[in-house]
């Protein structure tokens, strides 16, 4: 596997807020547990590969939110946030060694962080960062490679992913306040224990799952359900909206 992360900004701290309320960041604590992050995928064995902090776009380490990568080819997003749009062009450059590229089009616009992808099925967030024209571009893109791409509707949240992430196998962990359960009723479902509301966002590698580490119920639910978890202390990074999953794209060495 490949993970392709970038340093964090020392911006941070300006970061779009959608659901969060602005609270300080401490940028050095941020960059620590980033790197131990990064340790963490390593030791997961991904091949990690950091692209340099860009210090004039906050949300910039949120990396998954500017590409999709499939087997087949990457597509690079179109940023529903209008100061995100500049954060594509180092990663695309970064992915052109492993991947043909396609991208999303104006007036389309989608995050990766509303991208799930559960074998050939794209469920996709129909969130404010992701509009109706960006899903329909994916469905075209991936669609020529056999993949379904379905809408999914989200509510209080920033992304689908922050919803409804995969456990691997046939499994999800959901959080159903945020999106409508029965879009996943193919799925073996593990919702996230009530007090722990941000706890659906998990990233899956090999047959491991990396979790925030402030959510012990619902990491215990999903070793309940056989899955092995490593945690790690995101608290900086969730306080400009971001979790696990969106550090990092990871895929396939083809
Ligand atoms: C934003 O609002 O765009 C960032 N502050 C957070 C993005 C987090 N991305 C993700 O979970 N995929």
């Amino acid at each position: 596997m490949i993970a392709i992360t970038r340093e964090v900004s020392p911006s941070l701290a300006a970061c779009e807020l959608s659901f969060v309320p602005r609270n300080p960041i401490d940028v050095e604590r941020a960059q620590a547990q980033h790197c131990a992050y990064q340790q963490v995928l390593a030791q997961l064995g991904c091949d990690v590969q950091v692209l340099p902090a860009q210090p004039t776009m906050p949300d910039s380490v949120f990396v998954e939110d500017v590409a999709i990568v499939v087997d087949e080819i990457a597509v690079m997003t179109r940023p529903g946030a209008p100061s995100r749009r500049g954060e594509g062009e180092t990663v695309a450059a970064a992915l052109r060694a492993h991947r043909g590229l396609s991208a999303i089009e104006a007036p389309g616009t989608l995050d990766g962080g509303d991208v799930l992808r559960i074998g050939r099925r794209i469920f996709v967030g129909e969130s404010a960062r992701s509009n109706a024209e960006g899903i329909a571009q994916l469905r075209t893109i991936l669609g020529a490679f056999g993949y379904t791409v379905e809408g999914v509707p989200t509510h209080g949240c920033l992304h689908l992913k922050s919803a409804v992430t995969a456990l691997g196998g046939n499994t999800v962990l959901l959080q159903k306040e945020w999106v409508d359960s029965a879009a996943f009723a193919d799925f073996r479902r593990i919702e996230i224990d009530p007090d722990e509301e941000h706890a659906a966002n998990v990233l899956r590698i090999g047959a491991s799952v990396v979790m925030p580490a402030c959510f012990p119920r619902t990491r215990q639910r999903v070793i309940d359900a056989g899955i092995d978890v490593v945690s790690v202390d995101v608290s900086e990074l969730q306080k400009a909206e971001g979790a696990v999953t969106c550090c990092s794209l990871v895929f396939r060495r083809l």
